[in-house]
């Protein structure tokens, strides 16, 4: 059986509650185009199922807005609107608005203190990354993530398990030895078929998926004075999640080695 050697973060959703962050920059961008196009929570939620932005507008022109023309090429307009999408986002991220969610800073911190290493792995643009993670632990905080694996390094995005696969093949570890964050069916569909065990954190946009396979599915990772509610799994009555309740999930669960 493999020691915990990594934990691998999922980043929108498990980190911070980001995805309203997106939404008001999506709108933004949409209206800095001119265009009429103005996405709703709900409709956002759907619309959430497609991973990454650029296939988020093209699924949402495709299936939405059947007599629209592209004004030149279609790949163009649309990388040129989801550029102007995360300079928004990014924007409100350095407004500091974007709190990591309770029990993040803290685990980080422990696993640094314990030298367990850490890796990113998410569907998300790299800048994206970037300004959370300075935004909110400081500018020297991008070199506590060995391996950053953010938005078109790889082809396929969650739940394709690329990603994961990639951060595996960076960090030189087998699945055995690691564990992921993820908040969402799409990213615990990704983390699982890399054949990593999975802790889920829920939030607005996620709380009804299905999490079949999860070794654990929280509201959040908590805090001393914060509990978490185990919504499926076995916490063995821990009130929050630290190192060592990492480490008694990964050792019950992750597959032995050989
Ligand atoms: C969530 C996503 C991303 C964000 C928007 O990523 O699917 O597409 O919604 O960011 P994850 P971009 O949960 O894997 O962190 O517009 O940069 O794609
Ligand atoms: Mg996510």
């Amino acid at each position: 059986m493999n020691s915990l050697a990594a934990m691998i973060f999922d980043v929108d959703g498990t980190l911070a509650d980001t995805e309203r962050a997106h939404l008001l920059a999506f709108n933004q961008a949409f209206a800095s185009a001119g265009l009429d196009w103005h996405w709703s929570v709900p409709v956002y939620k759907d619309l959430l199922a497609v991973t990454g932005g650029k296939e988020r507008i093209r699924y949402y022109i495709d299936q939405t807005q059947p007599g629209f023309t592209y004004p030149g090429d279609a790949y163009a307009f649309i990388a040129g609107l989801h550029a102007e999408k995360t300079r928004a986002y990014k924007a409100i991220a350095g407004q500091g608005k974007l709190p990591l969610r309770p029990g993040v800073a803290r685990l980080f911190r422990e696993a640094r203190e314990a030298g367990v290493r850490l890796a990113i792995a998410t569907t998300t643009t790299p800048a994206n990354v970037t300004a959370l993670l300075q935004h909110t632990l400081g500018a020297d905080a991008l070199e506590w993530f060995e391996v950053i694996g953010a938005g078109d390094i790889v082809e396929r995005k969650k739940p394709a398990p690329d990603i994961y696969l990639y951060v595996l093949e960076r960090l030189g570890l087998d699945a055995s030895a690691c564990i992921a964050f993820e908040d969402s069916a799409g990213g615990l569909r990704a983390a699982l078929d890399a054949d990593l065990t999975t802790i889920v954190t829920v939030n607005e946009f996620t709380h009804d998926h299905p999490f079949e396979g999860a070794a654990l599915v929280l509201n959040q990772l908590g805090e001393p004075d914060q509990p978490f509610t185990v919504l499926s799994g076995d916490a063995g009555g821990s009130t929050f999640l630290d190192l060592a309740l990492v480490r008694r999930v990964h050792g019950r669960l992750s597959a032995p080695v050989g």
